[in-house]
């Protein structure tokens, strides 16, 4: 039964999409969410895709632009209030002219861009353009709203005992093992808990686990509740269908969990995931394929609770709190050009294949759904490099400062042609879960199967009276399916 809270809820969110509706009669608005775990490359792809409209990149596959009908695009004051705008000025700036990658943002953040267009019959018209940028981690939250305390400290629990996870969650398992989750509340313990817990969870997301699945999401991307209650807790060794003695640490641990609900994830569902149209996911599979086996079926299942958000249909506990309205989905592999162009068709392959099942259930749920792998920023060049009697398919690029390969550190100003490995043609070879292939959670960088360095952001042509072109591998198809139909 729908409690009081939840009916006003549904209530204000219907008269806000009439009003949304209402508007969009004149102002045709489309409101884009990009999302994707930390690192995925959200920051890059907007600030791309941002200049790309508005300077007019070379986008052959992005038809509208291509054949001459935009006539301008140009930014507009962020809309909404309480959201922090989207630095795009100082993304792009840092990118062309320090070519160096944008810092790592946390938080949700918004752009409005504004495109001038002629119709294919010749009527000029404006699309609105609303990108909203945030964490994927928060829709790794979802499921906490149909999960009790105990539930999800049992279900937390034993997902940390498997491998490679139980070494990394040996701190926190100790002082887990000496607490007593019966004895009296207590701040400090409920404190060295939490920290012990986020700590571990850190540990999982370091780029030789790379593991995806590490809610609650604002434990590591705390934003502005960095500190709060409703962010310090942590699981208990508790029985499922025990119920916690009053005033007990126990009792503080659900609370906080319930809070946690309350302040964190209804909210940012009912507000912002709620009001948006199309939705683009950036996965980082590279880094995944770096680091092995196990990094790849636990992005497995990352991407399947990801999915699991849009479709959220009607009669589940969820469809009181809202409904997506989202009808075209884009999971993008990013970073591509990490990779000879021989193997991008296998990216798109191997990230299809991650989707398969849920995929298809979000089809039947009304949404589309492509896959393509992009970079939104190619770093690298490519070239034949003779190795004895073979030519392996090589890139070129510029690895950051320090990064290391065969035992060279690299001082970031100089270019190297690197042999990345080819992705495999068999695909279930690569998904078996017995050491399919070596990465750096069990192997060291020599003996790892793959090894993708980062390349700084690539030298661009200078002399040319504008901005020169930032340039993307498919970034123009990823455009053509998230807006190409509006701007008909
Ligand atoms: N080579 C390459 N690297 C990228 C690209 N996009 C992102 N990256 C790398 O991934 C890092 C994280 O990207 P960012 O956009 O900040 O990720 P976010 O946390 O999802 O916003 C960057 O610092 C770059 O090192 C790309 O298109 N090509
Ligand atoms: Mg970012």
């Amino acid at each position: 039964m729908a409690s009081f809270a939840e009916i006003v809820e549904e209530a204000r969110l219907s008269a806000r999409a009439l009003l949304d509706y209402g508007d969009n009669l004149f102002h045709p608005t489309v409101r884009l969410g990009v999302t994707g775990l930390s690192r995925a490359g959200k920051t890059v792809f907007i600030t791309a895709l941002v200049h790309g409209l508005s300077r007019g990149g070379r986008f052959p596959v992005f038809e509208s632009l291509a054949t001459g009908r935009i006539a301008r695009a140009r930014l507009e004051p962020q809309p909404d209030d309480a959201v922090p705008r989207f630095a795009y000025e100082d993304h792009l700036r840092t990118l062309i002219e320090a070519r160096r990658w944008p810092n790592s943002t946390v938080d949700i953040s918004e752009l409005r861009l504004v495109i001038d267009y002629q119709r294919q019959n010749g009527a000029d018209r404006t699309l609105t353009l609303d990108i909203v940028d945030y964490p994927g981690e928060w829709l790794l939250d979802l499921p906490l709203l149909a999960k009790s305390y105990e539930q999800w400290s049992a279900e937390s629990l034993a997902l940390s005992r498997l491998q490679p996870r139980v070494r990394l969650a040996a701190q926190w398992h100790e002082h887990l093992a000496a607490l007593d989750s019966l004895a009296r509340e207590d701040e400090q313990a409920t404190l060295t808990a939490a920290k012990l817990f986020t700590d571990y969870l850190r540990a999982c997301r370091d780029e030789r686990f790379a593991m995806s699945l590490l809610p609650p999401g604002r434990f590591l991307m705390p934003g502005n509740l960095a500190g709060s209650p409703a962010l310090t807790f942590a699981p208990l060794d508790v029985p499922v269908d025990g119920s916690a003695p009053e005033r007990s640490l126990w009792a503080m641990m659900r609370r906080r969990y319930e809070a946690y609900k309350d302040v964190v994830v209804r909210p940012f569902f009912r507000d912002h995931f709620s009001r948006l149209d199309r939705q683009i996911v950036l996965v980082d599979a590279l880094a995944a394929f770096n680091a092995g086996p196990e990094a790849l079926h636990d992005l497995e299942a990352a991407l399947a609770g990801i999915l699991d958000c849009f479709r959220i249909g009607r009669g589940t506990i969820f469809s009181n709190l809202f409904r997506p309205r989202i009808d075209r989905i884009l999971f993008a592999a990013t970073k591509a050009d990490h990779l000879h162009h021989s193997s991008h068709d296998r990216l798109e392959a191997i990230l299809r294949r991650m989707l398969d099942p849920a995929a298809t259930r979000a089809e039947v749920a009304g949404a589309g759904v492509d896959v393509v792998a992009l970079a939104a920023v190619r770093a690298t060049r490519e070239a034949q490099v003779q190795r004895g009697r073979d030519k392996l398919p090589s890139i070129l690029g510029t690895p950051v400062q320090g990064e290391v390969a065969n035992g060279e550190t690299f001082d970031g100003e100089t270019e190297v042609a690197t042999f990345p490995g080819d992705l495999p043609a068999d695909l279930d070879a690569f998904f078996s879960s017995d050491g399919a292939f070596r990465g750096l959670t069990t192997a060291t960088a020599e003996k790892a199967d793959f090894r993708f360095l980062r390349f700084r952001p690539p030298l661009l042509e200078s002399g040319a009276a504008d901005d020169p072109a930032l340039p993307h591998i498919r970034l123009d198809r990823a455009l053509q399916f998230l807006i190409g139909d509006k701007l008909q």
